[in-house]
Formats: structure tokens, sequence, C-alpha cells
């Protein structure tokens, strides 16, 4: 086992935790608008799959996806500004928790539409076979993606046109508060990848490793043969779909159990085991993320928001008529409009 890489796949997992915690604290003060959902308790699917491929591949996720955001640029700073609504934000503090963007890094989104980043997932896999570039395209969802219309597509394009894409289906077993039973007429999502054709693949989400070895055997699939692979990754989130979700659907015993696989204990536990590092040593990990964590929050805070004169930048249509533009009601105010 290769001491650094454990060390660093347990920092990577411990920043996106202690972020998340944050993220929560500073919503219920109101620093935060619009929706928030937290990847707790799923962390080894992000850290495990991101730190199976090369940098310049490309990264496609969901409105869950500060983890994989976190796993791939690492920005905490541009991260926390960016919930807050700041300027400083990875998307200028237009997008919101949803959707964190960095072209330069290849993290394409942070999307909101459930399904709708599958076929753009399998755009950005075409694109790169077109121009015969060696990037794969990592793709994530979660398990009631598997029902909509745009998750076949996608899905259907890949295998066609043999696209070098993996995608990875986060099972934590249920969508909004919907259990997976009550959805899916298949007890496992990777089934569905028979039906296209594709590899297949069903690992333990809540093991860093094993993630990371099944993403590995897919990237390389794709990346040599250009071929396209489904792994299902069986996982849990802790904490309700978002921050207005009280989660009554799911008994305290149910979450206590799941709780006990916590995917950064079971690494911790394999650390020790391997006497890699003692309680001190990643006790000092946490405390450094926390550290991290409280310095974005004061960076978030002290920038400023974004010009409503921004507004209409980076957008697809590009000139707004001055009679269509949306005029900000503080300005309608001050005209007395
Ligand atoms: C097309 C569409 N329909 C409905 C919604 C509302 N919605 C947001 S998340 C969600 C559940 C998705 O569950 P799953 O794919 O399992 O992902 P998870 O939230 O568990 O990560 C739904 C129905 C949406 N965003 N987009």
């Amino acid at each position: 086992m290769d001491k650094d890489l454990m060390l660093s796949l347990y920092r990577d997992m411990v920043r996106i935790r202690r972020f998340e915690e944050e993220a929560a604290r500073a919503y219920t003060r109101g620093k935060i608008g619009g929706f928030l959902h937290l990847y707790i308790g799923q962390e080894a699917v992000a850290v495990g799959a991101i730190s199976a491929v090369e940098p310049t591949d490309y990264i496609v996720a969901t409105y869950r996806e500060h983890g994989h955001y976190l796993a791939r640029v690492g920005d905490m700073n541009a991260a926390m500004a960016e919930l807050f609504g700041k300027v400083t934000g990875c998307a200028k503090g237009k997008g919101g928790s949803m959707h964190f963007f960095d072209v330069q890094k290849r993290f394409l989104g942070g999307h909101a539409i459930v399904g709708g980043h599958v076929p753009i997932a399998a755009g950005i896999a075409f694109a790169s076979k077109y121009r015969s570039e060696p990037d794969v395209t990592l793709c994530f969802f979660g398990e009631g993606t598997a029902n909509i219309g745009a998750f076949h597509e996608g899905m259907a394009l890949a295998s066609l046109w043999k696209l070098p894409v993996v995608f990875i289906c986060e099972n934590n077993l249920y969508s909004m508060g919907t259990p997976l039973y009550r959805t899916l007429a298949v007890e496992d999502v990777a089934v569905r990848a028979k039906g296209y054709p594709m590899q297949q693949e069903i690992v333990n989400g809540d093991d860093v490793l094993e993630v990371r070895e099944a993403v590995r055997r897919a990237a390389k699939r794709a990346r040599n043969e250009s071929l396209p692979t489904l792994i299902e990754a069986k996982t849990y989130r802790f904490r309700g779909h978002s921050m207005s979700d009280p989660a009554k659907y799911r008994t305290k015993e149910e979450v206590e159990e799941w709780m006990k696989r916590d995917p950064i204990r079971i690494l911790a536990n394999r650390i020790y085991a391997l006497g890699i590092a003692n309680e001190a040593q990643l006790q000092a990990i946490d405390e450094e993320a926390k550290r991290e964590v409280a310095e974005a929050v004061k960076f978030a805070d002290a920038s400023p928001p974004p010009d409503p004169a921004a507004l209409y930048e980076d957008v697809y249509c590009e000139a707004v008529p001055e009679e269509d533009k949306i005029v900000p009601l503080s300005r309608r105010v001050q005209a007395g409009g």
C-alpha cells in the first residue's frame, strides 16, 4: 500500500466532510441561499473515482457535487464563496451550490436537472474521441437518475459510438424521499448496462480503494479501447436529500446502521491496521481541514457579491435588447418604478 496515497485519500475525504458540515451551519445562519444538497457519507465515491484518473480527464456531476469539486479542484475558498453567492466563487457567485464549475480543471458541472448531464457527458466523450484526444469523462449521478429518459439516451449513444466515458451511479438507496424499491424494477442499477450493452461493475461505495480500483479499470478501458462502463457504487447519504428535508422516511436505526460504515472511519481503520499513521496524525489532518474551512468562511464573508451588471455575462444569448433586460428591484425602487 502506498502510504502517501492512503493519507492523501484520507485528507481529501476529511476536507469534504468538514467543508460540508460548515456549509450546513452557514446555511442555517442564512449565509447561503437556494438549495444545499450534502454529500456527507458518500465521500469515498468522488475521492476514489477522481483519484483514479488523470487531472486532464473530464468530470461531470449533479447538484450533489461539492465533494467532486473539492476532489478535483480542491479550492475551498472558491467553493465556499460560490455557496455564499460571492463574485470570488467558482461560478462567479451566479451558480450557487448546484452549479460549481471550473473549465481550467475540466470540472464541467454541477447540473441541477436529474439526468440532464448524462448526454452532456456522452457529448464531451464524443468530442474527445472526434478530436483524437486521450481524455476520459467521468459522469456521476444517483440511482434515481436511472429512470430518466436522458440517462438512457446518453448510455445508448455512449455504447453505439463507443465513447470513452465512465458512468458512476452513486446508489444511496433514496431519490429524495423515495426508496429505491419504489422506483426501480431491478435491485442493481448496474444490470441496466446489459441492454445498451456495456461493461458493468458493482462496488462498495464506502470503500475508497475499491472505488478507485474499479474506476481505474474502467478508465483504462475507456482510454485504450474507447469503451464505456457503468459502475454502481453502493453507498448512503447520512443527511437529508437537501437542507430542507427532515428525512422522516428513514428510521433512526437504519441511519445508525449505515453510519457504522462511515467511509472515513473505514479508511482510518485500514490506515491504523497497516501502521501508516496513528490517531494523533489523523487528528492533525482533521484539524488542518477545520482551519482551512474556517479560512474559507472568512474569505467568502469578506468577498463582494457579483455586480448586477454581470447578470448577462456568461449566458448563451449574445445581446439582450434594452427593453428585455431585467432591471434589479433595487434600481426600480430608486427610479420610482
Ligand atoms: C428532471 C428532474 N426531475 C425532478 C427533479 C427534482 N429532483 C431533484 S433531486 C431528485 C432525486 C434524484 O435522486 P438520485 O438520482 O437518486 O440522486 P441523489 O439525490 O440521491 O444523489 C429529484 C427528483 C429534478 N431536479 N430534475
